[in-house]
């Protein structure tokens, strides 16, 4: 196929974040912007040694407004790039987990080099909201930062994009293979690859006895009109017998439904944006219970735009993520049969509540802490198996930010976490009659077993930058000295430093990911700045107090941690220098 040199120049602010390059969807469609970034990727890749002549590339997303546009534009720098084999989910979408997936399994004899993944996760979507774009290499996992710096850096210095001369539009509304000279787009399936490696990793016949048991059980999954309702509709009706009326919001649109929506087209899984979801299950906005008495389901969920993120809640209960993963990790190997041989280990991100490292201590298997974003634990999940193909020798990891998952595939993955609880339910109740124990019932049992880490998260978005910079920067220099004169109540300063990442096995040094104040009873203050948003700054402000198995377990988390937060807020000078005294958003 012919291909053309296009003159373009540097586009200042291609720098990815915590997970890929997330800016306004205007941005994105200003004269080159996908593609110079693109083209820097393809520039990257030509540096390392990934097979990209000749070799196959996957490009989807989570169906946000543009992503049909993205796609083809990606389709013609590839096939310049030399690129001989093109893999397309039906419609354009694939979730983000599903493209690890379809890197990792699928079958053809072709293995991807990596993929381009059209997302801007949790963030909304629309014309006027956000869009972005993030490369996964042949591991099925995110970039690593050695590369994603050298695709910055080559966005700073691009002169030229190298794309395919007259390359059709192809259509993506039906699986079907396409032939333009000596390339080929596959659009496929969007659920094939995932779902049936799903299929391996759980005993679905046992999720569904447990949907359709005796005694009753019924549950509600919300894919916040995010690529999940594709996935949803396969699962939960076509595998697992559950009816339409446990579907929410089960079609994408490129808005998210948008600001009319309950959730405002925040495809956002929490107490804030999942609201028909915490309705649903009879939970206020800020945790609580509602006071009536029902009924209401057994079960409930829901995933972000791109559905690698997970929301888990029971009968009037919020699960937070940081219990969610201990949990899991605590009973996969009983109930989930890809972990039937034992872990090998776990991991979390550093802000994530240590409820995990104490499950890990007694199932006798090591715990890693990784500097927050799914990246980073691509290394230690490889490590823990053999490249390549789906392995059994598992790991789990989770984040705080509504993110878990496994190695049997390199991102986070929303479905994944539903059916380990759908598997943990079914494990708790064998008998199909009796009185279903639920939700509720595992996690407060979980935290007589090892105490509660009581946690809160607090949000400040559209904080200005630079006041933002300046605070972190006053702590990062002295986080001992910013506590000085400030009245820390029962708690001691153990350490206050700034979390630094060496990675145990390739070595590389991630530095500034966040600074900790460390208490002497384990409780810990975290402040750091997102890597995610696209105007301004969020200080994420994390908050996290252990109370052992014989004190109070049943108190209110945000009341709990609530002198924490006035010590943080205190030592950080957050609302002096930003002016700002009521955080945005409370996780
Ligand atoms: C946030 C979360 C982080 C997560 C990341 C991507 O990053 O804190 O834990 O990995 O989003 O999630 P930050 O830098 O804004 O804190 V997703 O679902 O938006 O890919
Ligand atoms: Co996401």
């Amino acid at each position: 196929l012919e291909s053309k040199l296009l003159p373009t120049a540097p586009i200042a602010g291609q720098k990815p974040g915590t997970s890929g390059l997330r800016k306004k969807t205007k941005v994105f469609m200003g004269k080159n912007y996908l593609a110079n970034f693109v083209q820097s990727t393809f520039d990257a890749l030509a540096q390392t040694n990934a097979p990209v002549q000749g070799g196959t590339l996957v490009v989807s997303g989570d169906g946000r407004f543009y992503n049909p546009q993205a796609i083809q534009i990606i389709l013609q720098i590839a096939v310049a790039a030399g690129v001989k084999r093109i893999w397309v989910g039906k419609d354009g979408l694939l979730s983000t987990p599903a493209v690890s997936a379809v890197i990792r399994e699928r079958e053809g004899g072709f293995k991807p080099f990596g993929a381009f993944i059209l997302t801007a996760s949790h963030n909304p979507g629309g014309i006027t909201e956000d869009f972005g774009i993030k490369y996964n290499c042949e591991n099925g996992g995110p970039a690593p930062e050695s590369l994603t710096n050298a695709i910055h850096k080559n966005t700073e210095t691009i002169q030229q994009l190298h794309m395919a001369a007259q390359f059709p539009t192809i259509s993506l509304s039906q699986a079907a293979t396409h032939t333009i000279g000596d390339v080929t787009v596959e659009v496929f399936d969007a659920t094939e690859d995932h779902v049936s490696l799903l299929q391996k990793v759980f005993a679905m016949d046992k999720l569904k006895a447990l949907i359709g048991r005796e005694g009753g059980f019924s549950f509600k999954y919300d894919s916040m009109s995010g690529v999940q309702g594709v996935y949803a509709r396969r699962v939960f009706l076509e595998l697992l017998g559950a009816d339409d009326w446990s579907l929410l919001n089960a079609t994408p649109k490129e808005d998210f439904g948008g600001p009319k929506s309950a959730s405002h087209g925040h495809a956002d899984p929490n107490l804030k944006n999942a609201v028909e979801l915490i309705q649903a299950m009879g939970i206020k906005s800020d945790g609580r219970k509602v006071e009536n008495s029902g009924p209401f389901p057994d079960f409930g969920a829901a995933a972000d735009g791109d559905a690698d993120r997970n929301m888990i809640c029971g009968t009037k209960f919020f699960v937070t993520p940081s219990d969610s993963v201990a949990i899991i990790t605590r009973f996969a190997q009983d109930c989930i049969p890809f972990f039937a041989g034992g872990l090998k280990g776990c991991a979390r991100s550093m802000p994530t509540s240590c409820a995990l490292d104490r499950v890990a201590k007694d199932l006798n298997v090591p715990c890693f802490e990784v500097p927050t974003g799914w990246k980073f634990f691509g290394n230690l999940m490889d490590s823990a198996s053999t490249y390549g193909k789906t392995d059994y020798t598992p790991f789990i990891c989770g984040e705080e930010s509504f993110g878990t998952g496994s190695n049997h595939v390199r991102e986070k993955d929303g479905m994944w976490a539903v059916l380990a609880w759908l598997s943990i339910l079914a494990h708790h109740n064998p008998d199909p009659a009796a009185e279903l124990v639920g939700v509720e019932d595992i996690v407060t049992e979980h935290w007589k077993k090892y105490g509660r880490n009581y946690y809160v998260r607090y949000d400040y978005e559209g904080v200005e930058k630079a006041a933002a910079e300046e605070m972190m920067a006053r702590m990062a220099a002295d986080g001992r000295a910013c506590c000085d004169g400030v009245d820390l109540g029962n708690f001691e300063l153990a350490t206050a430093d700034m979390f630094e990442y060496h990675d145990p096995v390739d070595g590389s040094v991630s530095k500034n990911q966040g600074i900790r104040f460390i208490f002497t009873d384990g409780s810990r203050i975290v402040f750091r700045l997102s890597g995610t948003g696209v105007d301004g700054a969020t200080i994420r402000l994390y908050l996290e107090k252990y109370v052992d198995p014989t004190g109070s377990l049943d108190m209110y988390a945000p009341e709990v941690v609530r002198p924490l937060a006035e010590i943080a807020l205190k030592l950080s000078l957050l609302a002096e220098k930003t002016g700002r005294d009521e955080p945005s958003v409370i996780t």
